[in-house]
Formats: C-alpha cells, structure tokens, sequence
C-alpha cells in the first residue's frame, strides 16, 4: 500500500490495484504540423509535461504497474469519425487532411502516434479512441476490470477536453483518479489550472489531484 499525499485529501492506494494511464502522448498534440498545431494552438506549451510524464512512467514500469497509453484517431476512411467533429475549421487543416506528419489525427499515420520519449513498451496496451473519451468507443473498461484495477494515477495531454473526459468518464464508472498535475498539459494554461482545480474541488467531485514528483517519493517511502 502506498500513501500518497493529494488534493483534497491524501488517498492510500493498493499498487497491485492501479495503473498508469497516460492520456494522447502523440506527435499530433505534442509536435509541430499536427492537429494541435493546425487548430491554431502553440504546441511548445505542452512539452513542459513529458518530462514528468517520463519519470512517472519509468517508476511505473520498474514497479511493474499496469501503463496503459491512450491515441486519439480515426481510420483512414474516417467512417468513424462524426462529420460535426471533422467539419470544423480550415478544410485545408481539418482530420484527415494531409500534414507534415501524415494525414492529421489518422490511424497509422506518424504524427497519431506516441512521441519517442514516452513510446510504449511490449505489453503495455495501447487503446485506440475516436472521441475526447477514453472510455468511449474503446475496450479500455475491459482491460482495467479484468486486471482487477481500481485506481488511475493520470496524465497526458490536454488536461480540459481529453484527459477531463476521461477521468468524469473513470469517476462515474466507479474508479479512483489522481490526476498528475505536472504530467499533464494544456494549450491553455489557465484552462489547466481550472481543469485540476474542477477535479478536487467539492470533496473531490472527480479524483484527487497530485502530481509526479509525489507519487515517486511515495513509491521511494514504500520501499516500492
Ligand atoms: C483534443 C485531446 N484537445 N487529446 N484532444 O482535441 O485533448
């Protein structure tokens, strides 16, 4: 058991019980000529977390901790794709035009995969997901209740739409998320420290709220 120190509360967590879920690490967010990038948004903004998030995911991995990767996508005939969500903004920029890194936010394509620095490792699931959720759409409940999981240490990008969808999503399906403030970004700064901030308020209305360099002294402490 570790105790990890959080927001609005410390919170004990069974290690065997918990995963790592680290939210749509991809080029198309992270780099630029992605999606982020043609939507308007300075992508420089979002680096700032894959450090934390390359710690936090290397203390997983030597704890043996259950890391699950998550990309945003769609396939290449965009049958799954709902035309509200591709007809927005520039035609020329849109899901499924052609970029620097491939057809942007397609299956397949560079820029929808994972950066290097975060990339998954044999065995680590990686749940392909059409919408902002990562519950949605996807097999991502399966896997964590046949592993028995009850706990999400979170992080990713970007910390309102995709990695808020899916810890509302997690928290109404009845697991426990701590959000990792420093592993997770925004376009928007301010929209981050909102997002975090909606996520513990009120008793903790969707998780807790703490961040990586916490969860490794506490993974240190529990001899872990
Ligand atoms: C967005 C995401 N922002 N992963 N996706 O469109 O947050």
């Amino acid at each position: 058991m570790l105790n990890l120190q959080a927001q609005p509360s410390a919170l004990s967590i069974d290690l065997a019980r918990t995963a790592l879920l680290l939210i749509d690490m991809q080029r198309d967010f992270l780099e630029p000529g992605g999606f982020g990038e043609s939507l308007g948004n300075d992508v420089s903004l979002l680096r700032d977390c894959i450090e934390p998030c390359r710690a936090v995911l290397a203390a997983a991995r030597a704890q043996g901790l259950l890391v699950i990767h998550t990309r945003e996508g769609h396939r290449p005939d965009l049958s799954d794709a709902p035309p509200a969500k591709i007809n927005r903004g520039d035609p020329s920029v849109r899901i499924g035009a052609p970029g620097p890194m491939g057809r942007i936010l397609i299956r397949g394509e560079p820029g929808q995969d994972i950066i290097p620095e975060l990339y998954p490792i044999a065995g680590e699931p990686v749940i392909d997901k059409p919408g902002k959720g990562s519950f949605y759409q996807t097999d991502l409940e399966l896997i964590l209740k046949n592993r028995n999981i009850d706990t999400l240490l979170v992080g990713g990008v970007t910390t309102e739409v995709c990695v808020h969808t899916s810890v509302r999503e997690a928290n109404d399906r009845g697991f426990r998320c701590v959000v990792l403030a420093d592993c997770c970004g925004s376009y928007f700064p301010e929209f981050h420290r909102v997002a975090l901030q909606m996520v513990a308020a009120q008793g903790g209305i969707f998780g807790w709220v703490s961040d990586g360099e916490k969860l490794r002294q506490a993974l240190q402490q529990a001899g872990a």
